[in-house]
């Protein structure tokens, strides 16, 4: 019996453990050190980007690490998607309407984006490169 007491005790513990650390996790990411922020602070960087005609406009994005990037991406005649899979980015855009999103660009390289809305075949041609030097 005592044993099983124990038991039921350990693993609610270990259970509240976990809680209290995946609810601290968000806090620490959220806000970095000044001095971290200060060394790795990047530029603003506002892109409008029109999904149309299977086509990106601009289809070329190039920005400097850690620069923290701004996007409205607007699909212009049908529902496109603006997918970046380094970056975990997937922001669906119904047609004529306008999505707004923004992320750091922490990693450096050469990222493929494209559409991955699967409604219409010639999606796939939509392409497009974000570069992060
Ligand atoms: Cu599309």
């Amino acid at each position: 019996m005592r044993a099983r007491q124990w038991l039921v005790f350990t693993t609610l513990a270990a259970g509240v453990l976990f809680l209290v650390s995946a609810a601290a996790q968000p806090l620490d990411t959220a806000v970095p050190s000044p001095a971290e922020g200060q060394e790795n602070a990047g530029q603003v960087r506002e892109f409008t980007i029109a999904g149309n005609r299977y086509a990106f406009s601009p289809a070329t994005l190039t920005v400097n690490r850690n620069d923290l990037i701004k996007i409205t991406f607007t699909a212009q005649d049908i529902a496109h998607s603006f997918t970046v899979e380094g970056y975990r980015i997937m922001k669906r855009a119904g047609a004529g309407q306008t999505v707004t999103f923004e992320f750091r660009a922490d990693q450096a390289g050469t990222f493929p984006f494209y559409c991955n809305l699967s409604q219409d075949e010639k999606c796939k041609d939509m392409k497009g490169t974000l570069t992060v030097r």
